[in-house]
């Protein structure tokens, strides 16, 4: 299952899948502030890297939501992990589409800042932290496209879903910002 949509010079594509397996140049982390590890994909890229992988996340000082930082990707295919800071979903909270939509944002900036073509994303915050799927799909790809129009060094922006339901809200949600 694929659906992609080119912009300029970047192809925005999504896939279902374990985003460990991916030969991007980067993958980004759904992480925690203190990027000290944790459950899901997380759980998953931290298991996958190895032990190094959170020797070097110690040394960062944490992370705030909303914000990114880039590691080495040790035993991945994928030569760096970005990690970033969903918000927790409140719905009471008028921040938290601003603070989700940053996260990509900043994934994006840390990676053309380290010369870097290709990145995978998951889908951040709507796992442990609870976004609804529907919202934070069209978050997510508003803003990676809108980045895709205004620069031409990454080349290809990549949403590894790990289950089908979240990769049918994204294809449609991507179906809708397609001409
Ligand atoms: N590849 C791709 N996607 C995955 C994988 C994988 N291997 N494993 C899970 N997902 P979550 P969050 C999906 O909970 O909501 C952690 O404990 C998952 O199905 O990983 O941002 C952190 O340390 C869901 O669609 O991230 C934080 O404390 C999506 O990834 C907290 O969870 C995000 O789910 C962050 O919560």
């Amino acid at each position: 299952m694929t659906n992609q949509l080119q912009i300029h010079d970047t192809l925005i594509d999504l896939t279902q899948g374990d985003i460990t397996d991916q030969d991007t140049d980067a993958i980004v982390n759904a992480a925690n502030s203190s990027l000290l590890g944790g459950g899901g994909v997380d759980g998953a890229i931290h298991r996958a890297a190895g032990p190094d992988l959170l020797r070097e996340t110690r040394t960062l000082g944490g992370c705030q939501t909303g914000d990114a930082k880039i590691t080495k990707g040790y035993r991945l295919k994928a030569r760096y992990v970005i990690h970033a800071v969903g918000p927790i979903y409140r719905p009471s909270d008028p921040n938290v589409a601003n603070l989700l939509a940053s996260a990509y944002q900043r994934s994006l900036e840390v990676a053309v800042e380290n010369g870097l073509e290709s990145v995978a994303f998951p889908s951040i915050s709507t796992g442990a932290y609870g976004y609804p799927v529907e919202k934070a799909a069209a978050i997510a790809l508003k803003t990676v496209s809108d980045f895709a129009r205004v620069q031409d060094q990454i080349k290809l922006i990549r949403f590894v879903l790990f289950d089908p339901l979240t990769w049918r809200v994204y294809d449609q949600a991507l179906r809708q910002i397609s001409p």
